[in-house]
């Protein structure tokens, strides 16, 4: 398989830790890409008319996208399974997945808004607005029962990875202050051994 990413994607972080953690990592060959909201890469767009990253081309040439299908297709894979099959804890697990990538969603739009869009451009209520949307989720993280052992589960890695991101774009964010529980889960979620190598710091 072939997994397009860049090394400072929290998505594509998310789907690699998820291979990593069903022990499918060494079956991923990762090839970089670049991926941006006014600048089409024609590679990338041929696989996904999204224009986005990660993209995850099957053994048998399938290209899959977004990474929440990513991770449900690597889910399938094994018998050590990141979300259950079926029943009530499947739909928590995929809520609080929706919610960590939404956490993503703002901040990457913060993001853009910041070093990507011309100043004059610049709208501060809508960037207090993604700020607002950031903050919410936060709060239902820390009210969460995440995991961060071997029992962690797809909504546990996309959670890390979001906090990972406030941390890598947003360093100023003191997001942990009032929220002891998500910054204690969070530390133990980063002495997993797969953490550590997929530190977009590393490459950046
Ligand atoms: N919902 C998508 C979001 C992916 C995404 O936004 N990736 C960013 C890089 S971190 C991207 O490709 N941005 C380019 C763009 O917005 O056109 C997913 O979960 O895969």
């Amino acid at each position: 398989m072939k997994l397009l990413l860049s090394p400072a994607s929290p998505y594509a972080r998310k789907v690699w830790l998820a291979a990593a953690e069903l022990g499918l990592a060494d079956r991923i060959e990762t090839l970089n890409a670049s991926a941006s909201p006014v600048a089409d890469n024609p590679e990338l767009s041929a696989l996904n008319p999204l224009g986005k990253i990660p993209v995850l081309v099957t053994d048998d040439g399938q290209a899959l996208y977004d990474s929440r299908v990513i991770a449900d297709y690597l889910d399938s894979l094994t018998p050590r399974r990141l979300c259950p099959a079926d029943g009530p804890a499947r739909w928590t697990v995929q809520t609080l997945h929706a919610a960590a990538d939404g956490l993503l969603d703002a901040a990457l739009l913060a993001r853009y808004e910041e070093a990507l869009r011309p100043e004059p451009l610049r709208w501060a209520d809508w960037r207090q607005g993604q700020g607002e949307k950031i903050r919410r989720v936060l709060d239902l993280l820390e009210a969460a029962d995440l995991k961060a052992g071997d029992d962690a589960r797809i909504c546990d890695i996309a959670a890390a990875c979001a906090l990972g991101y406030l941390d890598f774009r947003f360093a100023a964010e003191p997001w942990r202050d009032s929220r002891p529980r998500l910054a204690a889960f969070f530390e133990a979620f980063t002495r997993r051994p797969a953490w550590a190598l997929s530190d977009p710091a590393r490459a950046a």
